[in-house]
């Protein structure tokens, strides 16, 4: 296989990497300083694309790969892709499901504690010396809080889950109900904002889900509210996030996400009530490695004829 062109899309991870360029003849796409150049030199030997939840095959770069068979991305997520472009013509897409359930559950959960229990402004107490001057101030406990989950798929009923250890009465939009759940349903989710005290976002982007976190839903969730986005930043209607925030019509939020990524409002720095994370909801050794051999895994499965470890297409 070792004659088999693949480009990964972007940087994601060194043992991926590695792996790659034992196995294949491995560009990566961020190294070319002429990417046109590249694409019209290189382009024509390129059989499979990984990609990422940052950068993947969107319809450019399919148009400019015309032997293009597969794209397995490392990720779950698969809305930096043109999937409509890729059924036309026939080309596979793979992505990592399950692999980071866990971990991803794992951070929503613990951003509702971050939140709700100030975990990461008392770390600043501490470090700032402010422990031995002042008062500590008292936080909100988590504990039996009604979480409303938006997209109940692998990771929201992860979520569910682990939030019902901690006693917490659950909810869910999606674009229909589950039949035999025992979570109960909203068939919006203004009301189910209206309904909870943690709103959680757990659903894949696509054009129905972008801003499905508007203004609106946003006032539903009140002062006392808190928004946790585990999903893709533009879930969120991000400047409207901000002022509601500021202006304090919406209690706090958790955030792994952002709309334009690295990019983080700075008006949010200033703020105690809000964590943010550098998306690293699948960031664990043990999640990232096994994405990588679910890569490694589909590619060599798909130029040995065989049938994928997880195709999507
Ligand atoms: C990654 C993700 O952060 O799986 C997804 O959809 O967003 C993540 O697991 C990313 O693809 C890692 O490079």
């Amino acid at each position: 296989m070792e004659s088999i062109g693949v480009l990964m899309a972007c940087p994601m991870n060194p043992y991926l990497e590695t792996e790659l360029s034992r196995r294949f003849t491995l560009h990566r796409f961020w190294e070319a300083p002429d990417k046109p150049l590249f694409l019209s030199n290189t382009g024509p030997s390129i059989r499979a694309v990984v990609g990422n939840a940052s950068a993947s095959a969107d319809a450019a770069l399919i148009d400019a790969l015309p032997a293009l068979e597969i794209v397995a991305n490392f990720s779950v997520g698969l809305d930096k892709i043109d999937l409509a472009k890729c059924r036309e013509k026939g080309i596979r897409v793979t992505n990592t499901p399950d692999v980071l359930t866990d971990d991803v559950a794992d951070l929503a959960i613990g951003l509702c504690l971050a939140v709700l229990r100030r975990i990461c402004e008392s770390d600043r107490y501490v470090r700032s010396g402010a422990w031995k001057k002042g008062d500590y101030r008292l936080t909100t406990k988590f504990t039996g809080k009604t979480v409303g989950i938006i997209g109940l798929g692998r990771i929201g009923t992860a979520i569910a889950r682990r939030a019902e250890a901690f006693d917490c009465p659950i909810s869910y939009y999606s674009r229909t109900e589950k039949p035999n759940c025992r979570y109960k349903y909203y068939p919006s989710v203004v009301e189910l904002a209206s309904n909870c005290h943690i709103l959680i976002v757990a659903c894949p982007l696509n054009k129905d889900t972008r801003h499905i976190i508007n203004r609106e839903v946003m006032d539903s969730l009140g002062p006392k509210g808190v928004l946790i986005n585990i999903g893709r930043g533009p879930h969120v209607d991000e400047p409207e996030l901000v002022k509601a925030l500021v202006e304090g019509r919406l209690g706090g939020a958790g955030l792994d996400v952002f709309e334009k990524e690295p990019e983080v409002p700075e008006d949010l720095f200033p703020l105690q009530n809000v964590v943010l994370l550098p998306h690293v909801g699948s960031g664990t050794v043990e999640a990232r490695t096994a994405m990588a051999d679910l890569v490694l895994g589909n590619l060599e499965a798909h130029f040995l004829n065989k049938p994928l470890l997880t195709p999507v297409v």
